[in-house]
C-alpha cells in the first residue's frame, strides 16, 4: 500500500492480487520463487556491513540488526521485479475487470459476512464503512489470501542497496528494523511483497509505525497473522487519519445516484464518475484514480450493489470487451490457453493469439482483432 506511485503497482501488479499479471507482489501461499530466497553477494554484504553503522546511529541496537540480518540475505528477484514494472497502466475496464471480478465481489461478500461483528465495530469507532474496509482487504491480499511471504528485511535492504530508489528504501527498512525492535513480530514472521509491503492490507514499514493498531488487545500490532482484525482496524484507522468523513459515499457513477463531487472520466468514452472527498481518503492509500475506484465499486458491490451501468469503448484494435472475452473462449476451445477469459488480454492471452496465428500461417503479433475473432468462429 501506500506511495504507490513509485511503485505503479497497480492492478498493475500488486494491487490486483490475484490477477495473476507479470508484475504481481504478493505471493501467498505458493512457494517462494528461487529469486526471491536470499543469493550470495559481496556487494550486498559490504553495504550491510556500512548500513549496520548507519541504523546504530539510528537508534537500532546491535541485537536487532543481528537477529534481523541473521537470515535475511540479496533478493536478485527483487531487482528484476522493480525493473520490469510495466511502464503503461491497464485501462480502467481492464483494471476493474480483474479489480471487480465476480470472484473478488463473492469473496468479498463472504468475507464481509463472516467478519461482519468486527467490521461494524471498526465502522463505529473509526467511522470508514464496513465494505470499504473489505474491500481494501480484497484489493491488497485477495482477503488475506496472498499476504507475501518474502522477507521485508531481506526485500528492502536489497532494494536500498541497489540504489535506484535507495533512498526511500532505506527509510523502510530502518522501519522495519523498529518493529523488530519494538517485539510486534518475529524476523521469521515478518514477511511480506518483493518491495515490503506487509500483511493483509500490504502496509510499508513506514506506515505501520505511523498507524498500525493493536486491535484484539494480545499488546502487538500484529497484521501478519491468519486473524485479520489488526490489520483491519489498521486500514480503518489509516484511513480515519486520511481524511476519511463519517457517513459520506466516496462517489458513485454519474446519472445513477452519485453524491455531488468531482466528476471524473478516466478512460475517454467510459463511465463519468462523481467523487467526493473520501475518494482522495482512498488515494493517500495508492495514489491511483483506477485503484479508488476499484475500492469504492469493489465495496458497493459487496454492498449488494449490481455492475456498472455505464459501458466502455471498444480498445485500441476495435474488440469491445464481449469480444475479448469470446476470443479468450474460442482460443481456449481451440487448445490455445489463455489462462481464462476475463476479456483482459494480458501476456498470456497474448501468447495465445501469437501461437493459432502462427498455426494458421499468419504473422505473430499478439494482438487481437475483429478478422482473428472472425476466423474463430
Ligand atoms: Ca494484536
Amino acid at each position: 500500500m501506500m506511495n504507490r506511485r513509485f511503485f505503479s503497482f497497480g492492478l498493475a501488479a500488486v494491487t490486483l492480487a490475484g490477477c495473476g499479471g507479470p508484475a504481481m507482489t504478493v505471493s501467498g501461499p505458493t512457494p517462494l520463487p528461487d529469486d526471491l530466497r536470499p543469493t550470495p553477494d559481496a556487494g550486498y554484504d559490504a553495504w550491510v556491513a556500512a548500513f549496520k553503522g548507519r541504523a546504530a546511529s539510528r537508534g537500532i541496537s546491535q541485537s536487532t540488526l543481528n537477529s534481523a540480518f541473521r537470515s535475511a540475505g540479496f533478493l536478485p528477484g527483487a531487482i528484476t521485479r522493480d525493473r520490469n514494472q510495466p511502464e503503461s497502466s491497464r485501462t480502467l475496464e481492464d483494471y476493474l475487470s480483474i479489480a471487480v471480478s465476480d470472484e473478488r465481489v463473492a469473496k468479498g461478500r463472504a468475507n464481509y459476512a463472516r467478519y461482519r461483528d468486527i467490521l461494524n465495530a471498526l465502522e463505529a469507532r473509526y467511522g470508514v464503512d464496513a465494505t470499504i474496509i473489505t474491500a481494501v482487504w480484497g484489493l491488497e491480499s485477495f482477503y488475506g489470501e496472498r499476504r507475501g511471504s518474502v522477507s521485508v528485511i531481506s526485500a528492502t535492504s536489497t532494494l536500498a542497496y541497489e540504489g535506484r530508489r535507495g533512498e526511500f528504501f532505506e527509510g523502510q527498512l530502518i522501519a522495519a528494523l523498529r518493529i523488530l525492535q519494538n517485539g510486534d513480530v518475529t524476523p521469521e514472521n515478518m514477511t511480506g511483497s518483493w518491495a515490503g509491503a506487509m500483511g493483509h492490507t500490504q502496509f510499508i514499514p513506514t506506515s505501520y509505525l505511523a498507524y498500525a493498531v493493536d486491535y484484539n488487545g494480545d499488546g502487538r500490532r500484529d497484521i501478519w497473522e491468519d486473524d485479520p482484525s489488526d490489520s483491519l482496524a489498521s486500514t480503518a484507522s489509516y484511513l480515519a487519519r486520511s481524511g476519511w468523513t463519517r457517513g459520506m459515499r466516496w462517489g458513485g457513477e454519474v446519472g445513477y445516484n452519485a453524491p455531488a463531487g468531482t466528476i471524473i472520466q478516466p478512460q475517454a468514452g467510459g463511465p463519468r464518475f462523481s467523487v467526493t472527498s473520501n475518494f482522495r481518503a482512498i488515494k493517500r492509500y495508492n495514489n491511483s484514480d483506477s485503484y479508488a475506484i476499484g475500492v469504492g465499486h469493489l465495496a458497493d458491490r459487496i454492498g449488494g450493489a449490481g455492475p456498472l451501468h455505464g459501458s466502455f469503448p471498444p480498445d485500441a484494435n476495435g474488440l469491445t470487451k464481449d469480444d475479448r472475452v469470446a476470443l479468450q473462449q474460442r482460443l481456449t476451445a481451440r487448445g490455445f490457453d489463455t489462462g481464462g477469459a476475463d476479456g483482459v488480454l494480458g501476456n498470456k492471452s497474448k501468447a495465445a493469439i501469437s501461437a493459432y496465428q502462427t498455426s494458421i500461417g499468419q504473422p505473430a503479433t499478439g494482438v487481437g482483432s475483429q478478422a482473428l475473432l472472425a476466423s474463430l468462429r
